[in-house]
């Protein structure tokens, strides 16, 4: 594997040959992303130093026997992370990957992010592992709701009389098969399968890295900090996802002005 802690410019200075040729190569590429890309766009993490839950205890918010227990807390945290997520921009980072777009055959991005910001970047083929705040259903007859919902007499409730969730994957759920399965076959096809801003740690998402490494695709890693994953990486990037994915993209622009 080849590290690189790239605190001073030039960014991409000694990248590996191994990178370099694949990147020249690759037609296939996929994005697999965590809280850490929409870091940059001031929206909090869940793990870590400034991490979410060292406020808020996952267990006590992020799964349905919470929300029946206390619908009422369950909601104020996502109405509290939906208001930074609706005031927050798409991010250097987020922007870099929709340009990578026109620079290969296929981009995949396959993310746990709920944020929506993927798409408001400009990617078009995403994957949602773990849902998207925008959405909402009733918890008994799956009816949606994906306008702004009216929380003035209390948590809102569908017409037959349901509680009304966010649509989001909570711990002990099963993740939307058909965004799972997208994911993976995206997975399996690529050449090279980018980890961005993940801890790596929630499964079975966690385990689309294996299945890219197992089906030999490049593993490379940008993350300001080493992961669970970061052995099995074939090059691992140690700075912010705004910073490293810009600079692949200039270089591949340059790559390719010298290479027509
Ligand atoms: C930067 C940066 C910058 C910062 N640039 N980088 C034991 C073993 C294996 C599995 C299990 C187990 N026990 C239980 C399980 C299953 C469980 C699980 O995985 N638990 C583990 C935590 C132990 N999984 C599930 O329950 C899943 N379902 C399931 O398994 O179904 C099968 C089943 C069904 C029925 C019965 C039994 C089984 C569902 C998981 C759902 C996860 N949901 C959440 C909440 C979503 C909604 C919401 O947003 O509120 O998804 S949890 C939370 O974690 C969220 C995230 O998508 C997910 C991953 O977090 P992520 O994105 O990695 O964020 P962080 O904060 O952890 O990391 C950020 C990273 O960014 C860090 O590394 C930073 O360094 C980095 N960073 N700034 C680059 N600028
Ligand atoms: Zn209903």
């Amino acid at each position: 594997m080849s590290f690189q802690n790239l605190n001073s410019p030039p960014l991409l200075g000694g990248l590996s040959e191994a990178f370099l040729h694949k990147l020249s190569q690759a037609k296939k590429i996929v994005f697999f992303t965590g809280a850490g890309i929409s870091a940059e766009s001031g929206i909090p993490t869940f793990r870590g130093q400034y991490g979410l839950w060292k406020k808020f205890k996952p267990e006590e918010l992020a799964n349905y026997n919470a929300f029946i227990r206390n619908p009422e807390l369950v909601w104020e945290w996502y109405n509290y992370r939906k208001k930074i997520i609706n005031q927050a921009k798409p991010n250097d980072g987020h922007l870099a990957i929709a340009q990578m777009q026109g620079l290969f055959d296929e981009v995949t991005v396959v993310t746990q992010n709920i944020d929506n910001l993927h798409r408001r970047a400009g990617s078009k083929n995403i994957f949602e592992l773990h849902g998207n705040i925008e959405r909402n259903y009733c918890i008994k007859c799956h009816k949606y709701y994906n306008e702004d919902l009216d929380f003035s007499n209390g948590v809102p409730k569908c017409s037959c009389g349901g509680l009304i969730r966010p649509d989001v994957v909570w711990f002990g759920e099963y993740l939307p098969q058909d965004q799972f399965e997208g994911g993976e076959t995206a997975a399996i096809q690529s050449d090279i399968f980018f980890v961005v801003g993940t801890s790596a740690v929630v499964y079975p998402a966690a385990n689309l890295i294996h299945v890219a490494k197992k089906a030999g695709s490049f593993i490379v890693e940008v993350n300001v900090e080493e992961t669970e994953i970061s052995s099995i990486c074939d090059e691992s990037f140690l700075r912010e996802a705004g910073k490293i994915l810009p600079e692949i993209v200039k270089h591949l622009k340059s790559f390719n002005n010298k290479n027509i």
